[in-house]
């Protein structure tokens, strides 16, 4: 069994898009182990994205992510991280396809809506910057 972490970005918060997602997580069968709504602040952020720090892209990445509430998830269910990944759809949502979270609900790159750890080692860094207290 495995737990993946999935953000809720801002604009998904900003277009009240947080039951329809949340929704479709429930639906799909996963067991919630953790729901948080946060702000995060910068160096919660860089920490997260520290892999993507020297591309040109990681200033507006930040940002972005700090400029409203998000909700973090923590999700368990056999292969999660893959399942999740699935659901969410391409990183661009240009390429998602239809019936996917970013297919159905996004159009943009640099706001798409969503994020789901990428593997089980991933899971586990992620899982503990936003749920340092543990899961239930
Ligand atoms: P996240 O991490 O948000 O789930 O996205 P992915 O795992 O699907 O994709 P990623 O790590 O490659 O990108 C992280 C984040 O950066 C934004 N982004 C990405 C961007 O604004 N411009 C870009 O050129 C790229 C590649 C979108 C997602």
């Amino acid at each position: 069994m495995e737990t993946t972490l999935v953000l809720l970005k801002p604009d998904a918060v900003r277009r009240n898009l947080m039951a329809e997602i949340i929704g479709r997580f429930e639906r799909r069968g996963f067991r919630f182990r953790g729901m948080r709504l946060i702000q995060l602040d910068r160096a919660t952020a860089e920490t997260h994205y520290a892999e993507h720090s020297e591309r040109p892209f990681f200033g507006e990445l930040v940002d972005f992510i700090t400029s409203g509430p998000i909700v973090a998830l923590a999700l368990e269910g056999e292969g999660a991280v893959l399942t999740v990944r699935d659901m969410m759809g391409k990183t661009n949502p240009l390429d998602s396809a239809p019936g996917t979270i970013r297919g159905d609900l996004a159009l943009l790159l640099a706001e798409n809506i969503i994020h789901g750890s990428d593997s089980v080692e991933s899971a586990e860094r992620e899982l503990a910057i936003y749920f340092p207290d543990g899961l239930l």
